[in-house]
């Protein structure tokens, strides 16, 4: 395959490693976790050479206060005490970390980083841990060891001699600490900069703004409490079974005890069936399956919210002849802009909700009566949401849907958005925000004694634009993997290349290493496994999950090598570096995080007695004042969203393509070509279309296709010989697997509510390979 661009031999080489056989496609009719599970975490045990360690260290995970949290995802821990709440994905997420394989001076002597450019991804990251700070060699285009206390210098001399603090950027990838980033945002801010991009750019942005108009919070105010107590959860663009497998044992439970399970996906997937519960002995011995699932609903990529227009407009008609179809007491003391809503309701006619999300209106009454016959509701989303031009509105319309039955604020109800990395959340309560209140910067000026810019800084899509054009000249990546996670592939390998320096905080090698800028730095990290030994003792960090709740992580690994560093510690030598007067005591800091949580405890609302809370035994909840039925938006009240329908149906002959996540996979790390729950074998650069749409363009099954965008502003981005598969998903719809098809994604293509690039609806038409 290729991608028409001056990049052409950099994006040929596969993302996923060499198939180990023919791609296959055979539906999957097996439930979700079980055996299937239990199988491949085997197989991955031996592969990874870490069939001791890869156990014990499950064993570890996720228990109160004494284990490390499983970086896998944001699902929170059981708190019932059950301690192996495990799951597939994140035993894989965890020994890919555990490997014993190592990147060492002498690989990165032997191989040039021309040589690695030509590599998969897959055979990068394959490569083990990285062992010691590298820098690039121009002359010799290799990577050569530098000493850390030189790395720090390399870094502060770039900061120190910008024009500008905004020169700079600062990109956080979900998995990092709070402690530590509280440290990386002070230090930017110090500096001079809000440049503070991060994942959740890509993620949950359309999220957060939605929740905070609406509701005065950025966050979901349910937790797991609250899951097992609904009487109906719907579930909405999330591919629960890969990405967040522990639902999976939240789903049963909620099946079991004849609650009603909602799934509204284009795509049927795994998590809408039935599961083997992977820690319920008794079911894995008798192969027992659970459903998953009450009802299944396919609307067309991005018609969620004509669906939940509907479900809205069916309540409001119902309460015509029955008044308690509506909880009038919680809208009139508790809501604004209820009548408005209800008129937008009124005026948007049931073809238009047909037409535009693409089920008919019976399969909308379906869904609207379950909402209607439950006591308590809760509505769940990922990026199936989010990743759209209207991803806010369709969030609002779902706290909308929320309000008019009081699902909020009271148990078993309310708004509960699934977050991506591990720590993710924690990111943005702890700072990383380009858009940072002044309340929040005014008390970091008083307590850290600094004076932190007040204008808004870039976020992710912006720094890409700004590194391209020269205005950034200094990118500091801070986990992940920006060449690959950021949209238009091309664009932001260039954009990297155009820097001065680029710093990648890394545990494994991986693209944005070998797409750097003229000057540039690896600089290796502990993981979150690996114990981390301070002047005071092992140091802890804490994370906070998609609840909001906060506990502490502390690695019982021995590190991977001794040369690496915490991440706490590399902010600090770089501050250090950089900011030669500054009176912030960073080493200090690092002696004890104790020091971190005691500021952090005086900066962030709901951080009250941090170092004691934090160690209780399940840690704290973070205080949710929309929980509270306290209302931080302008009027006080829960505000009711009026937003029209977006056209989200594709112009004849287009097709609206859904980029997403295989099961095998973390983000840009693929562990295989497989994609066990939909079926496919050795193959990712796929296509999965509905059986109509292929006969329509003479696409065989399996048979190799071209696939063209087109942005909006009329540019067009192309990838070639991917294969179709004939799957059940909506006519006008495709999906296929990101990182490879950010090549098709414009950088210029963000939602205009939420800046967030649009990685589900992209404007594709696809046919017979030329
Ligand atoms: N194992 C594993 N776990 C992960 C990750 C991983 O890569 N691997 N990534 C983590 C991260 S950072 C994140 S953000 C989350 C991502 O978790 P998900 O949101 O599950 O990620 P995707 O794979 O992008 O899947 C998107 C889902 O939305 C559906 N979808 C696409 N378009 C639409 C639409 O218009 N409407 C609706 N209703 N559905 C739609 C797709 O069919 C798919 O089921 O997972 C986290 N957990
Ligand atoms: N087309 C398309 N693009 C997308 C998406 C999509 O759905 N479609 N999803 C977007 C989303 S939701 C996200 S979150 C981004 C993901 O973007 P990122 O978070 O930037 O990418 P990851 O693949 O999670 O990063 C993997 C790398 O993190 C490093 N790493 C792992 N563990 C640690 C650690 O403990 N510390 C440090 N410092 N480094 C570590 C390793 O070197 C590894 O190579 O991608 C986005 N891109
Ligand atoms: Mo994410």
């Amino acid at each position: 395959m290729s991608a028409n661009s001056d990049e052409q031999e950099r994006l040929e080489p596969n993302v996923g490693p060499t198939p180990e056989g023919n791609p296959e496609f055979r539906p999957y009719h097996h439930p979700a976790a079980g055996w299937g599970a239990a199988k491949s975490v085997s197989r991955f045990l031996v592969r990874e050479g870490a069939l001791v360690d890869g156990p014990r260290a499950i064993m570890r995970m996720n228990h109160e206060n004494t284990g490390f949290d499983c970086p896998g995802c944001a699902w929170p821990d059981d708190t019932k005490g059950l301690h192996l709440d495990i799951c597939e994905n994140g035993i894989k997420h965890v020994t890919w970390e555990m490997t014993r394989k190592r990147v060492g001076r002498e690989f990165f002597a032997a191989h040039s980083v021309t040589e690695l450019s030509g590599w998969s991804d897959y055979d990068l990251e394959n490569q083990g841990r990285l062992t010691e700070p590298m820098v690039y060699d121009p002359d010799s285009d290799h990577y050569v060891p530098i000493s850390w206390k030189d790395a720090f210098e390399v870094v502060g001399r770039a900061l120190r001699e910008l024009d500008n603090p905004n020169q700079a950027s600062f990109y956080t990838s979900g998995r990092l600490g709070n402690e530590a980033t509280f440290l990386y945002q002070l230090m930017a801010r110090e500096l001079g900069t809000n440049n503070l991009p991060d994942c959740s750019n890509m993620c949950h942005e359309a999220s957060g703004r939605a929740l905070y108009a609406s509701l005065g919070t950025g966050k979901g105010t349910v937790d797991l409490q609250d899951w097992e107590t609904a009487d109906a959860l719907f579930i909405l663009g999330v591919n629960a079974a890969s990405n967040a497998p522990r639902m999976l044992t939240a789903l049963a439970e909620a099946y079991h005890r004849g609650a009603q399970i909602v799934h509204i996906n284009p795509l049927v997937e795994a998590a809408a069936t039935r599961t083997i519960v992977p820690h319920d002995f008794t079911d894995m011995a008798l192969f027992k399956t659970t459903r998953t699932s009450t009802l299944n609903l396919q609307p067309r990529i991005g018609g969620d919210m004509a669906l939940l227009r509907g479900m809205a407009k069916a309540i409001l008609e119902q309460s015509e002849s029955d008044p308690k179809a509506l909880d009038r007491e919680f809208i009139d003391r508790h809501t604004a802009g209820f009548e408005e809503y209800r008129a937008l309701c009124e005026a948007t006619s049931w073809e238009e909700i047909e037409h535009q999300s693409g089920l008919s209106r019976d399969d909308i009454l379906k869904a609207a009566r379950v909402y209607g016959e439950a006591d308590r509701s809760i509505v769940s989303w990922c990026l199936g949401i989010s990743q759209h031009e209207h991803g806010v509105d369709t969030v609002r319309e779902i706290v909308n849907l929320l309000l008019l039955r009081g699902n909020l604020g009271r148990e078993g109800a309310g708004p509960s958005p699934v977050r991506g990395h591990s720590n993710v959340q924690g990111n943005r309560t702890c700072g990383i925000d380009h858009r940072p209140e002044d309340e929040f910067l005014d008390r970091l000026a008083e307590v850290c004694d600094i004076q932190p810019p007040r204008e808004h800084g870039l976020d992710t899509v912006h720094t890409v634009k700004a590194m391209h054009s020269g205005d950034v000249k200094v990118f500091v990546g801070m986990g992940g993997n920006f060449a690959l996670a950021a949209p238009d592939t091309p664009y932001t390998y260039a954009a990297l290349r155009n820097c001065d320096l680029t710093v990648q905080v890394s545990t494994k090698l991986n693209r944005s290493h070998v797409v750097h800028g003229r000057r540039a730095l690896i600089l290796p990290c502990l993981g979150r496994t690996e114990k981390d030994h301070q002047r005071k003792g092992i140091q802890s960090t804490s994370v906070e999950d998609s609840m909001s709740m906060v506990h502490l992580s502390i690695g019982m690994k021995r590190p991977a090598s001794s040369h690496l560093l915490s991440e706490p510690a590399i902010i600090a030598g770089m501050a250090r570096a950089a900011l030669p007067d500054s009176a912030t005591p960073w080493d200090w800091y690092i002696e004890d995080y104790d020091r971190i949580r005691d500021t952090m405890a005086q900066v962030l609302d709901g951080f009250e007695d941090f170092n004691r809370r934090v160690r209780l035994p399940l840690g704290f909840r973070i205080k949710q004042p929309a929980r509270e039925l306290v209302f931080l938006t302008p009027s006080g009240r829960a505000e009711f969203s009026t937003a029209v329908l977006p056209d989200v149906v594709p112009a004849p002959g287009t097709l609206a393509l859904g980029t997403m996540r295989s099961h095998d996979q973390w983000n840009t790390t693929i562990y295989s070509d497989n994609d066990r729950y939909r079926g496919v074998k050795n193959l990712r650069t796929l296509v999965f279309m509905n059986r109509g749409d292929m006969r329509e363009r003479g696409i065989a099954d399996l048979g190799p296709v071209d696939i063209t965008s087109t942005a909006k502003d009329g540019s067009q981005r192309s990838l070639s010989g991917y294969l179709a598969i004939p799957y059940n998903i909506p006519r006008g719809c495709a999906a296929g697997y990101m990182p490879e098809m950010n090549v098709l994604c414009a950088l210029s293509d963000y939602s205009t509510q939420s800046d967030q690039p649009i990685m589900k609806h992209v404007k594709v038409t696809i046919g017979p390979a030329a």
